[in-house]
């Protein structure tokens, strides 16, 4: 008998197994509403022309080679990543408080806090958002973390914040207790708290010493502008937390599969860095010795090119009003066909995501009868919605909502 004969097939992982369906589905009214990709209004990926622009110039570069990067990755891209997300006039920055480290795009920025937290700092307890990206619990878990909770964040009958339920999780948080915040567009709701609700966020949170640690996968997304975006995580080092942010710059550069990541480090002080940037170095060292360049190279020449940075800021602005028209048009169309219920959250919500409040039933009616692609949870990519295909997703949605929840389907349980 073979030696792996024991091993049993583990779960899809949802995501990728509905965007793998929707590629194997040959009807030709097909929707992807899934990944979290961002979609031009003739349905195909995008690469911003100014990262295309930039390819160019970095491949024709007789200078550029392929020696291993340092193992916490390029320097000029760590530290335009940081001033990013913590703004150029940092006080953080200027006092030499506050570094980055690359990482293998979000995900993996995440994966190394959690070990550093683990390991270095003894954390066991963490508490992330209910709903929220469903691989934060398993990065978490997979770390060794032995506590993890969620902390209330939706209202599904109002559809909208449930910040009296987070605030009274968030107490019952033990002190030391990592708490995984969304920096903007939380995924999957869009619906972030406003500044006055993150000023009680962190009242509560120096008050119980909570540790903060944001999940910035989405700047730009949520307003079209980045400063705007990092609001959150300016205020909380304002107010002199300590804090990790991991940032993703697979939406926001559309460098998806690039995997350009940045973990950044807030210290009180500055004689802190030389150790833990040491212990990040040799976890990262243990995991994958050093990051891959190309996609950090798009993004430190961006960053630091004024003109170019101009041009990403443009390409931002063009894809979240692209998603705010869609919204709109989706609201105006699913109130046109007279469709049950208020659909004013779908205007309301933020970044790419809509917390449709579909439930599993209608979802699985919309992948079964009409070849469009969500979550079981009726989180909607809103990039995946353009002027062709609109009309026939409110279509859907509509027969959803009326018969949907009443029909039963024969549908796949792998979906
Ligand atoms: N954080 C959040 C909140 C997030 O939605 C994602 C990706 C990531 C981190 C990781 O991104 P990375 O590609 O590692 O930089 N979310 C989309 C893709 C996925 O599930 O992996 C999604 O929710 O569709």
């Amino acid at each position: 008998m073979s030696i792996y004969a024991k091993v049993e097939k583990g779960p899809a992982i949802e995501v990728f197994a509905l965007t793998q369906a929707f590629k194997d589905d040959s009807n030709q009214n097909k929707v992807n509403l899934s990944v979290g990709a961002y979609r031009t209004d003739s349905g195909a990926p995008w690469v911003l022309p100014v990262v295309r622009k930039t390819e160019i110039k970095i491949a024709s570069d007789e200078s550029v080679n392929h020696e291993y990067l340092p193992v916490t990755g390029l320097e000029s891209f760590t530290s335009a990543a940081t001033e990013l997300v913590l703004g150029a006039d940092s006080i953080a920055i200027k006092e030499n408080r506050a570094f980055g480290v690359q990482t293998i795009s979000g995900t993996g920025a995440l994966r190394v806090a959690a070990e550093f937290l683990h390991t270095q700092l003894n954390r066991n307890v963490v508490f992330y958002s209910n709903p929220t990206w469903e691989n934060h619990h398993k990065i978490f878990a997979d770390t060794g973390f032995t506590s993890l909770h969620s902390y209330r964040y939706w209202d599904q009958s109002k559809r909208q914040l449930d910040f009296k339920g987070m605030l009274a999780d968030l107490d019952q948080a033990p002190p030391g207790a990592v708490i995984i915040l969304h920096a903007c567009a939380h995924n999957p709701t869009g619906i972030d708290p406003t500044q006055e609700q993150w000023k009680e966020i962190a009242d509560l949170m120096e008050h119980k010493k909570l540790f903060p640690l944001f999940d910035s996968a989405y700047q730009g997304f949520a307003s079209g502008d980045p400063d705007r975006d990092a609001w959150a995580v300016r205020y909380f080092v304002s107010r002199g937390f300590e804090l990790l942010t991991c940032q993703s710059f697979a939406k926001n550069f559309g460098l998806y599969c690039e995997r350009a990541g940045n973990l950044t480090v807030v210290q009180q002080h500055a004689s802190t860095k030389p150790a833990v940037h040491s212990q990040l170095t040799l976890i990262i060292r243990g995991m994958y010795s050093n990051p891959p360049a190309y996609g950090a190279r798009i993004v430190s020449t961006v960053l630091n090119t004024p003109e170019l940075r101009q041009e990403w800021m443009d390409c931002i602005k063009l894809m979240s009003s692209r998603i705010r028209q869609m919204r709109a048009l989706l609201r105006d169309k699913l109130v046109a066909l007279g469709t049950p219920g208020n659909w004013d959250h779908i205007v309301n919500q933020i970044g790419m995501f809509s917390y449709t409040g579909l439930n599993e039933n209608q979802v699985r009616y919309l992948i079964k009868e009409y070849h469009i692609y969500l979550l079981k949870t009726g989180r909607i990519n809103m990039c995946g919605l353009n002027t062709g295909n609109i009309e026939y997703v409110a279509k859907a949605i509509n027969a959803s909502v009326t018969a949907g929840s009443n029909v039963s389907c024969p549908c796949d349980n792998k979906l």
